[in-house]
């Protein structure tokens, strides 16, 4: 870590872990949003902008954001922009999923938290909706690499707001571990699950909702019969924001035959394969990636404040 930290700046400080605090007990609607997408798939300085651009997308929608994260072994939910600034000056940052938290707690390191490590941490503070952009999946190559964000959905309560996982994936076979998992696959206004950067072609959802007031209605029954999965609520990227099949399918076969050649595994593999597609289809694939994910947070944030108007309703006296 030989970057010089960003001077702290008083006028930037915002205790957002006491933000999020006081809306958990104010029973205000609550985003967590990811880090590992700022840490490992954007690159300085869009990253902190994208950060910026992504908490004020869940703001407009009436909700409070959570960006998780791990800062000098400090386990975050709610960063405020020094945390974040200083989250993203780290050089070599940790990728931080369900096992290695305890890594950078004792090595008091930092990282950006995947989907996996965000939902663990945000399930701790009750949170019960978070944003991603894609998920991760099964790989196609190597075989067993499964990403233990299929792992996370299939052991928290919590919506998960996405936009399918990419083609660099093993769609159908991520498809069916959500289905053995008994993880429900909502589309939101749309019937087949998504492929992150393109709308998705083949593989159905197990039920189309067409509106945020049915899908936090349906958490609330998915839940109230005592299952312990996450509600997976899949958006597809909008047609103006697209890459064009043709293209990203081209890249995805020479970014996955450049890492198969490079023989990159284990948690490198999405973020390179990331940086790959990004290189060969000129930057187009992240800007996707970052509109599908606002697009996301979005909706994320109205079923949040559909969530919580639910429970205002069983709790009248939290009424603010
Ligand atoms: N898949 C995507 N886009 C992403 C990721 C996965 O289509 O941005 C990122 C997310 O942060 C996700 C993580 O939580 O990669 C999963 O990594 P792995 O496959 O190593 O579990
Ligand atoms: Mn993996």
């Amino acid at each position: 870590m030989n970057t010089p930290r960003p001077q702290y700046d008083p006028a930037k400080k915002q205790d957002s872990a006491l933000e999020v605090f006081q809306a958990q007990i104010q029973g205000q609607a609550l985003v967590a949003l990811e880090s590992a997408i700022l840490t490992h798939g954007l690159i300085r300085p869009h990253n902190l902008t994208f950060a910026q651009d992504i908490e004020q997308a869940v703001r407009h929608e009436g909700a409070v954001p959570a960006t998780v994260g791990v800062l000098e072994g400090k386990v975050m939910v709610g960063m405020g922009q020094i945390d974040l600034e200083r989250l993203l000056a780290v050089d070599d940052p940790l990728k931080i999923s369900t096992r290695n938290f305890a890594t950078a707690i004792l090595q008091e390191s930092s990282g950006g938290t995947t989907l996996a490590g965000t939902m663990f941490a945000a399930h701790q503070k009750e949170i019960k909706v978070v944003a991603a952009g894609g998920i991760g999946g099964v790989q196609t190559e190597p075989r067993f690499d499964i990403s233990s964000d299929l792992q996370a959905l299939a052991q928290t309560p919590m919506v998960v707001v996405c936009s399918g996982t990419l083609s660099i994936m093993d769609i159908s076979a991520t498809v069916e571990y959500l289905e053995t998992m008994g993880v429900p696959v909502i589309g939101y206004q749309n019937d087949k699950f998504p492929e992150f950067l393109t709308p998705g072609k083949n593989l159905p959802v197990s039920v189309r909702l067409e509106t945020v007031e049915e899908i936090g209605k349906f958490a609330r029954y998915h839940w109230g019969l005592g299952l312990k999965t996450a509600v997976l609520v899949c958006q597809p990227i909008s047609a103006s924001d697209a890459v064009e099949p043709g293209k990203i399918e081209t890249a995805i076969a020479q970014a996955t035959a450049d890492a198969t050649k490079q023989r990159i595994r284990g948690p490198l593999l999405t973020p390179f394969l990331l940086k790959r597609i990004d290189h060969l289809t000129g930057g187009k694939s992240t800007r996707a990636n970052q509109a599908l994910a606002i697009s996301n947070a979005k909706v994320a944030a109205q079923i949040a404040r559909e969530l919580a108007g639910l429970e205002r309703l069983q709790n009248p006296v939290r009424e603010d």
